[in-house]
């Protein structure tokens, strides 16, 4: 589809080559761009609006709450309960799974997200995101359980992000390529500014947390000291590094320009397989980096073929460029 197609048009135009679609994925799709804008509008207000900072509270994973973390988190439950396309949703910032008020009919799709993505940055005034996975519920029109969450990333029909950077971006995948949409403040609409995004092969820019260094596995030890040694190492060539603290933020770098992202599964607290979350952070962003042609897995196995046991389970993540992911894959079955 043409640059600056509006992201309406353009996802209408995929539920036309669906057989049998009866708009409710795009009506649910329209939802959640509504809600990316509303939250798109709070994040760059910051602080004029009073929004900065952080809470007394933790969420369920003991982190501390940004304010923004349960402002975004109300303005996804508000924008997307009430159409009658959703059977439940789940959040990183909710225990437990949220049922649809009573009012407001059920569907047959379970909406997971991470409402603010990178929330440590927000009062540093550096890019964060939103990530989200749509499910079709096992039973549509009946209130979702936690249970019915529990589907392995490959079962995604949807997953996207959205970066709230220097401009404020969509990006989605239903399975047939990758495509990025970037919001016109004046028109109000996301209009496509990147069609088939792809993710080159190779790379020589790795990211991950190096403070971490004395926890990782020998495999990403040995990974990491074979980039650092660059020409003059058994790679035979120079890396550069980033780590933005922000993994939407890295996976857009990987998805514009290549790149590997790790975080791997360290002995730092050994009850924690990794820190980032399967259902709503690894399965949206590994879904979309393997339909832009990149890799995602744990190092030991492909991160969407988890059979998922809880809703915030953790799990370790290397993706983006598929040569590169695929040496540290190799490294894990060789140690
Ligand atoms: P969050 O969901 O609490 O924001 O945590 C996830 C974020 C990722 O965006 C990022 O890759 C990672 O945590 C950064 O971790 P660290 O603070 O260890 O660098
Ligand atoms: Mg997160």
């Amino acid at each position: 589809m043409p640059i600056g197609t509006t992201l309406t048009q353009f996802i209408i135009e995929e539920q036309r080559r669906i057989a049998g679609a009866t708009g409710d994925f795009t009506a649910l799709l329209n939802d959640l761009a509504t809600s990316i804008k509303v939250i798109s509008n709070a994040v760059n207000k910051g602080a004029l609006i009073g929004v900065m900072g952080t809470l007394e509270s933790e969420n369920v994973q003991g982190e501390t709450q940004k304010k923004l973390d349960v402002i975004t988190n109300d303005i996804m439950l508000r924008h997307n309960e009430w159409a009658g396309h959703l059977a439940g949703m789940a959040s990183e910032e909710m225990d437990e799974v949220y049922a649809i008020p009573g009012q407001y009919p059920l569907g047959k799709y379970l909406l997971v997200f991470d409402p603010l993505d990178g929330s440590s940055n927000v009062d540093i005034n550096i890019s964060v995101g939103t990530i989200f996975s749509i499910l079709r519920a096992p039973v549509a029109n009946r209130a979702a359980g936690t249970e019915d969450f529990l589907q392995p990333g490959v079962k995604q029909v949807c997953a996207g992000y959205a970066l709230y950077g220097s401009s404020t971006m969509l990006v989605l995948t239903t399975g047939h390529g990758v495509n990025g949409f970037t919001l016109d403040r004046e028109v109000g609409e996301f209009l496509l500014t990147h069609p088939n995004m792809r993710i080159p092969e190779d790379t020589k820019e790795f990211a991950i947390n190096t403070s971490n260094r004395r926890f990782w596995e020998a495999p990403v030890q040995r990974y990491v000291e074979e980039c650092l040694a660059g020409k003059e190492g058994p790679r035979g060539k120079d890396f550069n590094m980033r780590w933005v603290a922000s993994m939407v933020a890295e996976v857009h770098r990987i998805l514009t320009r290549g790149g590997i992202f790790m975080y791997p599964r360290d002995t730092k607290d050994p009850a924690k397989p990794g820190k980032l979350r399967l259902l709503y952070e690894a399965n949206p962003m590994s879904m979309i980096v393997e339909q832009a042609g990149g890799a995602s897995s744990t190092g030991y196995e492909r991160i969407l073929d988890i059979q998922p046991e809880g809703l915030h389970q953790r799990v370790a993540v290397i993706l983006g460029s598929k040569n590169e992911v695929e040496v540290v894959v190799e490294y894990h079955r060789t140690a």
